[in-house]
């Protein structure tokens, strides 16, 4: 898709935006200023002017500088120069640019008069009245900041997949019981298996006149009803979930199912090759030029006319998918039966729940051949990190209880923590002792990108390392990831015979998808462990599972996918 002019328009002003915070030139920032406004109105596409040829140098506004950058983003969708400003301002900082009402100047206030960095330092000041003071402000302007941090807060929060799984189960079966229903599934991005969902979107089909709709709205965790009709409502669950339910005739349920799943980026692509053909495709079919539906009562005939076999959901984020449809390589997505183990989970002995003879029977029911004990390390004080002796100690526990077992093997492992200067926080003699040495940053997260690369390279120079647990030490909605090179990282990996964790806590799930894109282009094996800290997170790992088949993954790129022996053998470095 062509890059519009609104886009390119944002970019300007968002760069205009960073260079303003840091206090740049104004005549720079009035630059960019002038120019998104300029292609704000302009009546013709600048993408197609580049297409064209077209010199931009003569609109109003532009000069060198800034046509060339208006072809990158024609070009590539997105502007290094805006990448690079990004690094520079803290992440909280930009995101108080969504703040209506507070633009760069009043943030640069904020920040010098109050230290604030980011959303939650604001609401904490404007609440203790401290806004009203700073020059520019006034008591005013702090509740109107308090009523737009409200309302930011209700339309952008969304939810941690895991965090609707049960709901949006137990509204599948709610639903699928009533009288008259014939079929009821869930689309969005819920379905996609993304790692968040804004809203569930859910699809039912009835033989005849069934009161669904009353059904739904008076479902027992409904708090608001927001619409009523007959073909579409919406609700407001108390938790502030918000759900939607559209009535499908069965002849176009598959069109719409896959309409109503997208991503829009894919529904698009979808479309625009259908318009090649001389079809129209919408949610309720596929139309010829006579307007007839030649496709729609499943998901498998509206790829079929586009020449593709039907997709996984989680492929569907117009990243490739369609073109590896087209030439018969879509990928044999990995699946959570694939997994033989899981390397990464914490007993008693540090942080976790539960005794290693009930993780170890847990995992054993979970039908595993192996799990990985991988206590923290003592420099990680808050999770009762253990010491050169009491890991050793523990390592004769886990030989003793391997001797007792039957079925699973438990492996002596250690969750290491990686020091600010790259060395690991346990002795060699002690890693020595150890099946499975995991790495993982727990501090000094702010680090400049170069150094937190160098860092992490450096642990894993030590040929004891084997894998990078939750590589990026994101929380989702908590904490970014940290700044780090992750090719570099990767092909670093690669050339040490090391591997990365995809961590399947709901709030790490970290390598992302794209991450796992990456590392499996380079040939570079993932490990998919759960991070339990009971018995009961041993189930975690469906959540990263779904996390690798957005991220394409096949059983072939999964290390623990391998038997016992043929994984040990791959941990030798
Ligand atoms: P969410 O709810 O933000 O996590 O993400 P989705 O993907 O569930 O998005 P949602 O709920 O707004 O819409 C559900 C699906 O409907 C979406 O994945 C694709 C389709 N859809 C929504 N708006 C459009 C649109 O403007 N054009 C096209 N082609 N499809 C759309
Ligand atoms: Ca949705
Ligand atoms: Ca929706």
């Amino acid at each position: 898709m062509a890059v519009t002019n609104a886009e390119i328009a944002a970019i300007f002003n968002r760069i205009a935006d960073l260079l303003e915070i840091q206090d740049e030139n104004p005549f720079r920032v009035r630059a960019y200023r002038n120019a998104a406004h300029m292609v704000q109105g302009l009546s013709r596409s600048l993408a197609e002017m580049v297409e064209q040829g077209e010199t931009l140098e003569a609109l109003p506004t532009i000069g060198k500088d800034l046509a060339a950058k208006i072809r990158e983003i024609a070009a590539t969708g997105s502007l290094r120069k805006l990448k690079q400003l990004q690094t520079m301002v803290s992440p909280g900082l930009v995101d108080l640019l969504k703040v209506p009402g507070l633009g760069p100047r009043r943030l640069r206030t904020l920040r010098d008069y109050l230290n604030i960095q980011n959303i939650e330092e604001l609401e904490k000041a404007a609440r203790q009245g401290l806004l009203r003071q700073l020059p520019g402000f006034g008591v005013k302007t702090e509740q109107n900041i308090l009523r737009e941090l409200s309302e930011l807060q209700q339309r952008t929060r969304r939810f941690l997949w895991a965090e609707v799984e049960e709901i949006a189960e137990q509204l599948l079966t709610y639903l699928r019981q009533l009288p008259g229903v014939k079929r009821v599934e869930m689309a969005g991005s819920y379905r996609r298996r993304r790692e968040t969902v804004g809203d569930l979107d859910i699809l039912v089909s009835t033989s005849r006149n069934a009161p669904v709709m009353d059904a739904f709205v008076s479902f027992a965790s409904v708090e608001r009803v927001i619409s009523k009709g007959t073909t579409r409502s919406t609700v407001v669950l108390r938790t502030g979930l918000q759900v939607d339910l559209r009535m499908v005739p069965q002849v176009s349920f598959g069109a719409a199912w896959h309409y109503f799943t997208g991503s829009k980026a894919h529904n698009i692509a979808v479309r625009v090759m259908g318009v090649q053909r001389g079809l129209k495709v919408n949610e309720y079919g596929i139309f010829d030029k006579q307007d007839k539906r030649i496709a729609g009562r499943t998901e498998k005939e509206i790829y079929a006319q586009m020449g593709l076999q039907w997709m996984e959901p989680e492929l569907r984020e117009q990243r490739g998918e369609l073109e590896a449809a087209a030439q018969g390589r879509l990928p044999k997505l990995i699946t959570e039966n694939d997994l033989r183990g899981d390397l990464h989970c914490h007993t008693t002995t540090s942080d976790g729940q539960d005794s290693l003879e009930a993780m170890a029977k847990a995992a054993q029911q979970m039908g595993h051949d192996y799990l990985a004990i991988t206590e923290h390390s003592q420099h990680l004080r808050v999770a009762r990190g253990l010491s050169a002796d009491t890991l050793l100690a523990h390592c004769d526990a886990i030989d003793a209880l391997n001797e007792k077992l039957k079925g699973i093997r438990l492996l002596k492992g250690v969750e290491v923590d990686i020091l600010e200067d790259g060395s690991l926080d346990m002795p060699d003699y002690v890693l020595q002792r150890l099946d499975i040495c995991l790495g993982a940053i727990h501090s000094a997260f702010g680090l400049s990108e170069q150094k937190q690369t160098a860092r992490v390279i450096r642990a894993m120079d030590n040929p004891r390392f084997n894998v990078l647990a939750h590589p990026s030490a994101r929380l989702i909605d908590k904490r970014s990831a940290c700044r780090l090179d992750m090719e570099q990282i990767m092909d670093a990996a690669l050339a040490r015979g090391c591997c990365l964790e995809l961590n399947s806590q709901p709030r790490r799930l970290d390598l992302n998808d794209v991450h796992c894109r990456m590392a499996k282009e380079r040939g570079l094996k993932v490990v998919i462990s759960t991070d339990a800290h009971s018995a009961d997170q041993l189930g975690y790992l469906r959540y990263g599972v779904a996390q690798a088949r957005r991220g394409w993954l096949e059983k072939d790129d999964v290390l623990n996918s391998r038997r016992l022996a043929a994984l040990l053998k791959a941990l030798q470095r």
